[in-house]
């Protein structure tokens, strides 16, 4: 686990889509032995439906994960990833290979640019509604100068995350997801403007919306939407409004990403941008913090654009962003979002085969009695998940268990659990205790979140 400095809780209260419609299996929880409640606990929850949820926490550590293995590629190639360069076909068979394991349907289109081979990477996810595709992209190549980690690993990084965030969740969504990672869009969006220019006028038509993330992780970062089209500004704004940040319109992209050539075709494009070589202002510093004066990512399209480049918490806002969005999108959704999300990202060190840990949130605004299909979003790191028993602690005291111990050896918690917690009131500080019972393995809750 990388030591990371411990995080502040934040409240977030951003609208959701109540139809962003995932079939979970419902955990049919029934209360714990109480810890000490003050009073009894509920009788068993009723058998639950399947919820609608919202989108999952993206895990910033495996977004890092895959920025490593791009690191990794550039520096054993000549230090880039750049188009007709060994490092690009690295990194492309890279995400690639993961997005095959994960049950994406594949394709590998190449493009002729300067003389080298260009490489376009398409990947569907078999279901949904094909006349109506919700499209995300980021392009893979770097410069010739840098490994391109920021720009633009973090936006591969976030896409390749979120899709396989899919494919753990089992979405069905009514519409149909692809996602794609370009080629030589460092020389002009060369590979995008291939796909678009391939497809039919029939093929572009079915194109709902298209998605681009090209700079997610600036290290000075800032937030900024493509504002071209109002819904999709929107949608990205009201997100981050639920997180307490204000995010701008960006005004430095026109034609400048892979946007452009959807676009160009008449196809809704939207995106997020955490900014390159334009300095950030006093006012944004203001807000969003970071150091005015200085440009939102000063080794843009630099040798210094490593690892070492990445805002975490930008490239985790901005990753668990992607997921909403395509959660949203992909719904269908159109009807006004619902819904409320109060979270704690704080790490909590779990001891090994030994007393419970606790982490809280605190509920407020609500009136009466917490849902019966209350959302408890759950992310433990650790490296033998059987060894766990996770409860749920109500304000009141009622205990519900969401997890009991086992031989479960695989690693890590992420999951969503739906929780009848109907009998208890939702106001007050609600708690997640989580015990390792088992020696050896060790982990860390590393965030966990009520969506009422
Ligand atoms: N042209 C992109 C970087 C870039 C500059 N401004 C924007 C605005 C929105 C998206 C991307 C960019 C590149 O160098 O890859
Ligand atoms: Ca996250
Ligand atoms: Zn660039
Ligand atoms: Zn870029």
């Amino acid at each position: 686990m990388t030591e990371r400095a411990p995080r502040r809780s934040r409240l977030r209260r951003s609208a959701l889509s109540a139809a962003a419609a995932v079939t979970l299996a419902a955990a049919f929880l029934a209360p714990a032995a109480a810890a000490a409640p003050t009073a009894p606990a509920p009788v068993a929850p009723a058998v639950q439906a399947p919820a609608p949820v919202a989108a999952p926490d993206i895990p910033v550590a495996n977004v890092k994960a895959h920025l490593a293995q791009l690191q990794s590629i550039a520096t054993a190639n000549g230090g880039n990833r750049a188009h007709g360069r060994p490092g690009y076909k690295a990194s492309i068979d890279y995400v690639k290979a993961k997005l095959d394991a994960a049950g994406y349907s594949t394709t590998l289109k190449t493009f002729s640019y300067n003389g080298s081979t260009g490489y376009n990477l398409i990947a569907d996810w078999p279901g949904g509604d094909t006349s109506h595709v919700v499209m995300a992209g980021a392009h893979l190549d770097s410069v010739t100068g840098g490994p391109g980690i920021n720009d633009n690993g973090s936006g591969s990084a976030g896409v390749l995350e979120t899709a396989l965030a899919v494919s753990r969740a089992g979405l069905t969504p009514s519409k149909h997801l692809r996602f794609g990672w370009w080629g030589a869009e460092e020389y002009g969006m060369v590979g995008s403007k291939n796909y678009v220019n391939s497809l039919s006028t029939a093929d572009r038509s079915k194109i709902d919306t298209y998605l681009n993330f090209d700079m997610i992780g600036s290290p000075n970062p800032g937030y900024f939407t493509y504002r071209y089209d109002s819904a999709l500004d929107a949608l990205f704004r009201d997100y981050f409004a639920g997180l307490g940040i204000s995010t701008e319109q960006d005004f430095e992209g026109d034609g400048r990403s892979d946007h452009a050539p959807f676009q160009n075709v008449g196809i809704r494009v939207g995106g997020l941008f955490s900014g390159a070589d334009y300095t950030k202002t006093s006012a944004q510093a203001a807000k969003w913090g970071g150091t005015a004066g200085q440009p939102f990512d000063r080794c843009y399209h630099s040798s210094c654009d490593t690892t070492a480049n990445i805002n975490d918490t930008a490239l985790d806002r901005m990753s668990d962003a992607i997921a909403y969005a395509i959660w949203t999108l992909a719904a269908g959704s159109t009807t006004p979002p619902t819904g409320t999300v109060f979270e704690n990202t704080a790490d909590v060190q779990i001891p090994d085969n030994g007393a419970a840990v606790t982490s809280d949130v605190a509920v407020t605004g609500r009136t009466g009695n917490a849902p019966s299909a209350l959302q408890v979003g759950v992310d433990i790191k650790h490296s033998y998940r059987g060894d766990l028993v996770i409860d749920l602690v109500a304000p009141n005291g009622t205990a519900f268990r969401l997890k009991g111990s086992s031989s479960d050896s695989t690693p890590n918690v992420q999951t969503t659990y739906t929780v009848n917690a109907s009998a208890v009131a939702a106001n007050g500080t609600w708690k997640l205790k989580v015990q390792d019972v088992g020696p050896q393995d060790v982990g860390y809750i590393d965030s966990w979140k009520l969506t009422f």
